[in-house]
């Protein structure tokens, strides 16, 4: 059965690919498996026919027969565990690859997002200049640690994985700031995931959204 995903109607990045669905896009082009996709406005994302499938009125989800499923951790896990390819048959590297998910969605993303809310959400705020840099180490703290654990390595753990994935695409987000470039090592892993034929379709796909074509 094809799977219908979500995603923006409008994406607010214009085509950048930092919208959550790419991840699951990415997912499902690295396991071969096509896909269908419903683009929803945001006044739709907060009806209830969008509610019911997403109880935060956001993208993505997935619907396959009677399952439906939101967050993007959750709907790429599922993903790699029904296919071949994103998770490792070895029982200890499989729950490591999907420690190294929980850690792009729960220990890195989170700074990264808290800088998209000072500059972009509290640009106006008066706290805005103070708190700017104060994220902005955040930031570089998690990711010299990161860096530290990629060492030379192309992957985290071992072949790439959905680990890889999650965290490879919430560091993309980083990346006009200029800080993802202060840590060649992880600018370089990033590429890496980016060069990847399965990104390159999820990536095209969701511009073509976002320049009319689709
Ligand atoms: N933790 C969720 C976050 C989902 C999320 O923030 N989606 C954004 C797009 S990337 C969204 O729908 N924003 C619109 C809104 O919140 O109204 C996930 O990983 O799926």
């Amino acid at each position: 059965m094809t799977p219908t995903i979500t995603a923006f109607e409008r994406s607010p990045d214009g085509g950048r690919g930092l919208a959550r669905d790419l991840r699951v896009r990415w997912a499902l082009e690295e396991v071969g498996q096509p896909y269908d996709v419903r683009l929803v406005s945001f006044a739709a994302m907060k009806q209830p026919a969008h509610l019911a499938l997403h109880p935060f009125g956001q993208i993505p989800t997935y619907e396959e027969g009677d399952l439906a499923l939101f967050e993007s951790g959750a709907i790429v896990l599922y993903v790699a565990e029904r296919h071949a390819g994103l998770l490792p048959d070895d029982a200890n590297a499989r729950v490591r690859a999907i420690a190294w998910m929980f850690a792009a969605v729960n220990t890195v993303e989170p700074p990264i997002m808290e800088l998209v809310i000072v500059r972009i959400l509290e640009g106006d705020k008066p706290w805005a200049a103070g708190r700017l840099p104060l994220v902005v180490d955040r930031i570089r703290n998690r990711l010299q640690q990161l860096s530290v654990r990629l060492g030379d390595a192309d992957w985290l753990d071992g072949a790439f994985s959905a680990g890889d994935l999650m965290m490879v695409h919430a560091l993309l987000r980083l990346r006009p700031s200029g800080v993802l470039d202060e840590f060649p090592t992880l600018a370089a892993y990033v590429a890496r995931g980016e060069a990847r034929p399965a990104y390159q379709r999820a990536f095209a796909a969701q511009l073509a959204v976002a320049s009319g074509a689709a």
